[in-house]
C-alpha cells in the first residue's frame, strides 16, 4: 500500500495551526541565541537512516514470538513498508539488507520498486551465523574464526557473494557482524581464532570494489557467553587497520556491556578517521534492541554531541552509513521505527544546538559548571518544532504516529496482507 497525498495533507491540516505556534516561538528563541535555523534544518532534511529488512516483522525472543498481522511476507512488501515510514518521516530514505533473508528474484523491479520510493540500497550485511538448507558446513563453532578452513571458506564466499549482491542494487558496503566466539573457557584457542578471523575478513577485502567499504562490527558476548572473537572496538579497530583504507568499524549501541562511555568511543574512532557505520537502537542491559532513546535518552544526545563534533572537525572520517538496528516485541514494528526515527533526529537537532564555541572555552577555563550548563541548556531544548518543520519541508507528516492512525495503515496492511504474514529474519 502506498500512503495517498491528499490524505497526508489533509491530516497536516489538522495541525498546522499547532505547529506553527511551536515553531515561532522556537525559531524566535533560536534567532535571538544565534542560530541559523535553516541551515539547523537543512541538515535534519538530510540526515536519512537504513532501516533493516529484517525489523518490519516480530523480532521475538528465544522464548516465543508474538506475530503481528499483517508482516511485509517478501523483499517487495518489506520495501513498501520502508516506503510508509520514509512518507511518513522523510527520514528513512535507505533500506538495509539481510542476505540470505531477503536476496532479490527480480533485481531491476525491486530497484524500481526502492526508487519509487525515494529508498536506495545501504550496508548489505551477511549471515554466517545460522546454517543454512543445504549447506556443506556448519557454523555451529564459528564461521570466518572456525578451527576448520573448509567452514572458513564456506563463510568466506558467502560474503563475497552478498557483496556481489549489493553490487547489483547499488549498495556500496559490507556489514560482517559474527557471532563467533565460545561458551566455555577452553573451548577454543583466543589467538588462533583471532588470527583465523584477520586471514578471512582480508580475503573477503581482497574482494570489495574500490569504491565500497567493510564494516566490521562487535559484540561483548551473544550468542556465546565465555568470549566473542570481535568482542570490542578496539579489535575491530585492529581487524580495520589490518585490512585497510576501505576498512571501518562499526558501531552498534546495544553491543556494549553496561555503563560503557560510547560517546568517547566515537570519539576515539572518529579522530583515527575509522567510524565507518552506526546501528541506533537502546538498551539496559544488553543487546536488548530497544526503541532508540526510549530508555537513556540523555546518553544518545552525548553520543549525537561526539557524532556532530566529528563530522565537523573530523575530515579524515567519511561520512558514517546510518542505520537502525532494533527488533519488536511488543509494539507495531512501523511505529516502534517512526518512534525511534523521531528519536535520533531529536538527539541530533539538540546536538546541532550545543554552543560549540562556547563549550571549547569553558573547557579552556576549566568550567566544569559551565560546560554542564552548555550541554544541559542544549538538551533541555524542546526540537520537536523543529522537526515537524524539517518533515513538512519534505512533505512529511508533522505527526507521524498521529497519522499513521489516522490514515489506519496497520488495518489496511492486514487487509491486503492478511492476518498470518509473517516476515523474514530473527
Ligand atoms: C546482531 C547484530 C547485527 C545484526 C544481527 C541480526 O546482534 O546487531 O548487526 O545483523 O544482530
Ligand atoms: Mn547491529
Ligand atoms: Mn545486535
Amino acid at each position: 500500500m502506498r500512503i495517498d497525498e491528499n490524505r497526508l495533507e489533509d491530516a497536516n491540516k489538522k495541525s498546522i495551526a499547532r505547529h506553527n505556534e511551536h515553531f515561532d516561538f522556537l525559531a524566535g528563541i533560536m534567532t535571538n541565541d544565534g542560530h541559523d535555523i535553516n541551515a539547523i534544518l537543512q541538515k535534519l532534511q538530510d540526515f536519512q537512516v537504513a532501516i533493516p529488512s529484517w525489523a518490519l516483522g516480530a523480532g521475538g525472543t528465544r522464548f516465543g514470538r508474538f506475530g503481528f498481522q499483517g508482516e511485509p511476507a517478501n523483499l517487495e512488501q518489506k520495501i513498501d513498508d520502508i516506503g510508509i515510514l520514509h512518507k511518513l518521516t522523510q527520514t528513512a530514505g535507505a533500506v538495509s539488507l539481510h542476505i540470505p533473508w531477503d536476496v532479490p528474484s527480480d533485481y531491476d523491479a525491486i530497484k524500481d520498486l526502492a526508487k519509487s520510493h525515494d529508498i536506495v540500497f545501504d550496508a548489505v550485511n551477511s549471515n554466517t551465523f545460522q546454517d543454512q538448507k543445504n549447506a556443506k558446513e556448519s557454523y555451529k563453532y564459528g564461521s570466518l574464526s572456525n578451527t576448520n578452513s573448509a567452514v572458513r571458506e564456506q563463510a568466506i564466499a558467502h560474503n563475497v557473494d552478498v557483496i556481489k549482491i549489493g553490487d547489483r542494487l547499488g549498495s556500496k558496503s559490507l556489514t560482517v557482524w559474527l557471532a563467533d566466539g565460545t561458551n566455555f573457557p577452553g573451548q577454543g584457542n583466543f589467538q588462533k581464532a583471532l588470527s583465523h578471523t584477520e586471514d578471512s575478513l582480508k580475503e573477503i577485502y581482497k574482494t570489495l570494489p574500490n569504491d565500497w567499504k567493510l564494516f566490521i562490527e562487535y559484540k561483548p558476548y551473544e550468542p556465546n557467553f565465555y568470549s566473542t572473537v570481535i568482542q570490542d572496538w578496539g579489535t575491530s579497530f585492529m581487524l580495520a587497520n589490518a585490512c585497510g583504507d576501505k576498512a571501518y568499524t562499526l558501531v552498534d549501541l546495544g553491543h556494549h556491556l553496561p555503563n560503557t562511555n560510547i560517546e568517547q568511543i566515537v570519539s576515539t574512532l572518529m579522530l583515527k578517521g575509522k567510524l565507518g557505520g552506526f546501528h541506533f537502537n537502546d538498551s539496559k542491559y544488553g543487546d536488548d534492541d530497544l526503541t532508540v532513546g526510549s530508555v537513556k535518552p540523555y546518553a544518545l544526545f552525548l553520543i549525537f554531541n561526539a557524532l556532530v563534533y566529528g563530522m565537523e572537525n573530523n575530515p579524515q572520517n567519511p561520512y558514517p552509513a546510518w542505520m537502525i538496528d532494533a527488533s519488536h516485541n511488543v509494539k507495531d514494528p512501523l511505529e516502534d521505527l517512526i518512534q525511534s526515527l523521531e528519536a535520533i533526529q531529536e538527539a541530533y537537532a539538540k546536538a546541532l544546538l550545543v554552543d560549540q564555541k562556547a563549550l571549547t572555552l569553558a573547557q579552556q577555563n576549566h568550567d566544569v559548571v559551565k560546560c554542564q550548563e552548555i550541554l544541559q541548556d542544549a538538551y533541555r531544548t524542546d526540537v520537536r518544532p523543529l522537526l515537524e518543520k524539517a518533515r513538512l519541508n519534505r512533505n512529511g507528516a508533522i505527526n507521524p504516529i498521529e497519522t499513521y492512525r489516522t490514515l489506519k495503515i496497520r488495518e489496511n496492511l492486514i487487509k491486503e496482507r492478511g492476518a498470518d504474514s509473517v516476515a523474514s529474519g530473527l
